[in-house]
């Protein structure tokens, strides 16, 4: 079962299936998850995978009645923005007295649904490697040089990545076209600008869009060199205008950088306001665009042979390989 989900992964299955529901229109061609949900009436609840009280998420695994597919859920109290405050603190907001002593109260509030909403993302069918992406263990810093990428990490991504279906569904407007705040088409230089998955356009203050290469094979900063300085010259610049134009967001409140490793190893750039403290946006995982930039003109093959170090956690395979090959000292305590 394992290997066959492995498989799944590897090999993009969805494009068919988007291309013949297309075709014809017609509902019984698509894939039964490719429908909206509208509840969560048929969710059973198999385990909380990961819970963040200081982020306000929970991550769920669980499955659907009657479907044999599982799924993993994730819901995020979402911050407050200036435009609903007013209907917060409004009559309509119901209080009950937790503790009033002297000039000091604690109530419990029950504002109406409008500004109540949760943040909901839903990854169905999750494969195995979705469940370890979002269960919480423990992390492990690696050190990742020149011959341990050639010889541990590339070819584990070769057989392993995660299948970014979803990435050419978006290049080819098949999925997500509404959204696109910015394309420039150019097949060498040109990218896609548009709201990360984890952004709901709710408020700016946790503003995050992903810039998606049109040209294929790049699959993170480890394949860039300085042939590649166009392309990333034109998503800082042409990213910056877009965002300035559409959310009136100037370049010095962008965070602007791309992951190492990434989840998904078609090259994509994140743009998040500085304000937001978004995950994966720490010093073991994120590398500024400008810094990546600066490096690449200085020297061709700066990460190809530059040790870089990432966080590795428990049940991720990586991490096996790399003990496997004694790069990760067992269980350091
Ligand atoms: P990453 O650095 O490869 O991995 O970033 P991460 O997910 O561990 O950060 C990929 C980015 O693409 C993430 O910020 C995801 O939230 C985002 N993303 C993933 N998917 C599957 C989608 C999607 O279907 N649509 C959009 N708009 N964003 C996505």
């Amino acid at each position: 079962m394992a290997e066959k989900r492995r498989a799944e992964d590897a090999e993009p299955i969805t494009a068919q299936e988007t291309k013949k529901a297309k075709s014809d229109g017609t509902k019984q061609d698509d894939p039964h998850w490719a429908t909206p949900l509208s509840s969560f009436q048929d969710f059973e609840m198999i385990k909380i995978l990961n819970d963040h009280p200081k982020t306000k998420s929970v991550f769920v695994h669980g499955k659907f009645k009657g479907r044999e597919e599982e799924a993993v859920v994730i819901l995020e109290k979402t911050p407050f923005s200036e435009e609903t405050l007013p209907i917060a603190l409004s009559g309509e907001t119901k209080l009950k007295v937790g503790l009033k002593n002297d000039i000091y109260g604690n109530y419990h509030g029950t504002p109406p649904a409008q500004v109540n909403g949760i943040k909901v993302s839903v990854v169905y069918p999750a494969t195995p490697k979705h469940l370890v992406k979002y269960s919480q263990q423990e992390s492990y810093l690696v050190q990742e040089t020149e011959d341990d990428y050639k010889n541990i990490t590339l070819p584990f991504l070769e057989k392993e990545a995660f299948r970014i279906q979803w990435v050419y569904n978006i290049l080819e407007h098949k999925m997500e076209s509404e959204r696109i705040v910015y394309e420039d088409p150019d097949k060498e230089t040109g990218f896609i600008l548009l709201p990360d998955m984890k952004w709901d356009l709710k408020q700016v203050n946790d503003l995050y869009l992903i810039a998606i290469v049109h040209k294929h094979g790049i699959r993170s900063l480890r394949d860039l060199t300085a042939k590649h300085l166009p392309l990333l010259h034109n998503i800082l610049k042409k990213g910056q205008q877009a965002i300035r134009e559409k959310f009136n967001i100037p370049p010095c409140k962008l965070r602007i950088y791309l992951h190492y490793q990434p989840s998904y190893y078609h090259l994509h750039v994140h743009f998040t306001h500085l304000n937001f403290d978004a995950p994966g946006s720490g010093v073991e995982r994120a590398h500024l665009l400008t810094d990546v930039i600066e490096h690449l003109e200085m020297m061709t093959d700066y990460y190809t042979k530059k040790t870089l170090s990432f966080c590795l956690r428990e049940n991720d395979q990586l991490l096996a390989e790399f003990k496997k090959a004694g790069r990760v000292p067992e269980k350091s305590v």
